[in-house]
């Protein structure tokens, strides 16, 4: 009999083999459930983004010929669960088999395949890499980095090569990329999306049905047609490309976006496909619109770190998820949830997370990662927030970015060090600290910067365990040559400011894998 096609929220994208080799009576599902929006608490601009996007998809779909069934979160015979509404529709459809693509979270694909044989998963090919190659790349290597892969793929996918040799010469330009914010650097401003009949249709249903999410609505500006998505992409070459790389790094306490593109919800939800976005990046380069540092720099994070990311992810799970291996416990700060905190940087990222449900990279990893991870925050606890409040976040990205590169629970299985950073870090890279009310140049003392003795505090925590870091022998150095009176005095300065702040109930202790 006839198949029903389902297309979950992120998969919006023609060219999943499912929906090119569907046979012409096959049924095409689109379920809005309350149970996808409410197993984390999801930022309503999110929630207003994948449903907008999927209405429209639909639309695209029913224009090209297929038939389409869209539930509406508000149908009153709704079953409010993705598979159990996909197997509802299969019964009134009338058809024996399910099919899916790969979905993006364990927690979902755990749950399809313990449904039996009525469903039939595909692979989601819109990656470089399918999870299958990845664990061939993976299998009997004792090392393996990012940068490895990066550089396979690179030659694999001819981009960025001439012949056999790195494109400018060099497989990595990072050197060049480590500028902070001037003053009086301008940034582009990104492209203005209006809001469409569906997209006020679908805001004021998230307003009265999620409207308890942390998140604000007013700024709502996310691509979702892949019209609007192509713009968004020819503005990035246009306008920021060319500044993506020297930049990559700085932090401006007023300008959300930078140099940097906007694109991963994009690239997620399948309203582009990571090959057209380094194609055009790559075209850039060949025109002479855009350095070799930037486009390098952007197609690194594509064709590197997130197909990278992604392998990381299905090659370790379930278990990585219980990975703790600091044995970090604390729950989360409560002003993660209002901004409510006199730390500039932090309430500066926490502030456009509300607003914009976004905060780009440096922000997401320097500022409330390392924050957490100086302060111990439990992976379970940041990564759940992370997979919240984000636009593009969706575990196979947010896990091993939260869990593994931002608080080092997987043991450096990913990065080869903690990225744990002082004040000075972020005096270094940002604007935000002459506003602060903290001084980042002092480490005790009151009105001293938190991060400072914070940093210091975690090193002390896991001296037995990190000292032996051929990356981190430097810094324990350091520490050791302190006088002792003054180590006791910062350990009781962070104490102190531990103290001060009200995490909320702590979580358990992981699997330490
Ligand atoms: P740009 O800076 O313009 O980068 C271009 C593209 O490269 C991005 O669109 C993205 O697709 C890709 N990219 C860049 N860095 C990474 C990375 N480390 N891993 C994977 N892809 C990358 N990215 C997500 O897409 N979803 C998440 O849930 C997510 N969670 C994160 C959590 C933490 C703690 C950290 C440190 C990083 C996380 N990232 C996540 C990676 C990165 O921060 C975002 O991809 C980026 O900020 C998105 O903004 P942009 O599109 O403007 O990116
Ligand atoms: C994130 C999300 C939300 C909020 N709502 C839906 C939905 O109603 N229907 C749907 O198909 N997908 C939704 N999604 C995306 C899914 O959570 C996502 O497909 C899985 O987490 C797998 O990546």
């Amino acid at each position: 009999s006839r198949p029903l096609i389902l297309i979950l929220g992120d998969q919006l994208c023609e060219e999943l083999e499912l929906l090119a080799n569907a046979p012409a009576d096959a049924v095409v599902a689109l379920c809005e459930v309350k149970a996808e929006g409410e197993y984390v608490p999801h930022h309503p601009q999110k929630i207003v983004l994948i449903l907008s996007a999927m209405r429209h998809f639909a639309d695209t779909l029913r224009d090209k010929g297929y038939q389409v069934h869209y539930s509406r979160l508000d149908d009153d015979d709704n079953r409010q669960d993705l598979l159990q509404e996909a197997e509802r529709l299969a019964d009134a459809y009338g058809c024996d088999e399910i099919r899916v693509t790969h979905p993006g979270e364990w927690r979902l694909l755990e749950r399809i395949q313990r449904r039996g044989t009525r469903w039939r998963l595909y692979d989601d090919t819109r990656f470089y890499c399918s999870i299958a190659e990845f664990g061939e790349w993976l299998e009997g290597r004792r090392r393996f980095r990012m940068e490895d892969f990066y550089r396979q793929m690179r030659k694999r996918t001819g981009l960025l090569m001439e012949e056999d040799e790195p494109a400018g010469g060099q497989w990595n330009f990072d050197h060049d990329n480590r500028r902070p914010v001037d003053s009086g650097l301008q940034f582009p401003e990104p492209p203005r999306h209006r809001r469409d009949a569906i997209t006020r249709e679908v805001q004021a249903l998230v307003e009265a049905q999620f409207g308890d999410h942390f998140g604000t609505l007013d700024g709502f500006n996310w691509a979702v047609t892949r019209r609007q998505a192509l713009g968004d992409l020819r503005h990035f070459v246009a306008h920021a490309l060319p500044d993506f790389g020297t930049y990559q790094d700085a932090i401006s306490d007023a300008d959300p976006w930078l140099f940097h593109s906007r694109l991963s919800a994009s690239l997620n939800i399948g309203l582009l496909s990571p090959r057209e976005v380094c194609d055009a990046a790559v075209e850039a380069w060949r025109r002479e619109e855009a350095p070799i540092n930037a486009v390098e720099g952007f197609v690194r994070q594509i064709l590197g770190w997130r197909e990278y990311v992604r392998g990381i992810y299905w090659q370790r799970m379930p278990h990585y998820k219980r990975a703790n291996r600091l044995d970090a416990r604390r729950g989360l700060p409560d002003f993660y949830w209002t901004a409510d905190t006199d730390l500039r940087c932090v309430r500066r990222a926490l502030e456009m997370t509300r607003d914009n449900a976004y905060a780009h990279h440096i922000q997401r990893l320097m500022i409330t990662g390392n924050f957490a991870l100086l302060c111990g925050v439990a992976p379970a606890a940041l990564c759940d927030w992370y997979l919240a409040v984000y636009v593009d976040a969706f575990e196979w990205v947010e896990l091993p970015n939260t869990l593994g590169m931002t608080l080092y629970a997987d043991g450096g299985y990913l990065g080869s060090k903690p990225y744990c950073a002082s004040g000075k870090y972020i005096d270094r890279m940002s604007d935000h600290c002459r506003q602060c009310r903290y001084d980042v140049k002092q480490v005790t003392g009151e009105g001293a910067c938190p991060f400072n003795s914070l940093y210091w505090h975690f090193l002390e925590r896991h001296r037995e365990r990190l000292r032996g870091n051929h990356r981190m022998k430097l810094i324990y150095g350091s520490w050791g040559r302190m006088q002792e009176d003054k180590r006791a005095a910062i350990l009781d300065q962070a104490e102190r400011f531990l103290r001060s702040i009200h995490f909320e109930a702590p979580y358990g202790q992981g699997d330490h894998a």
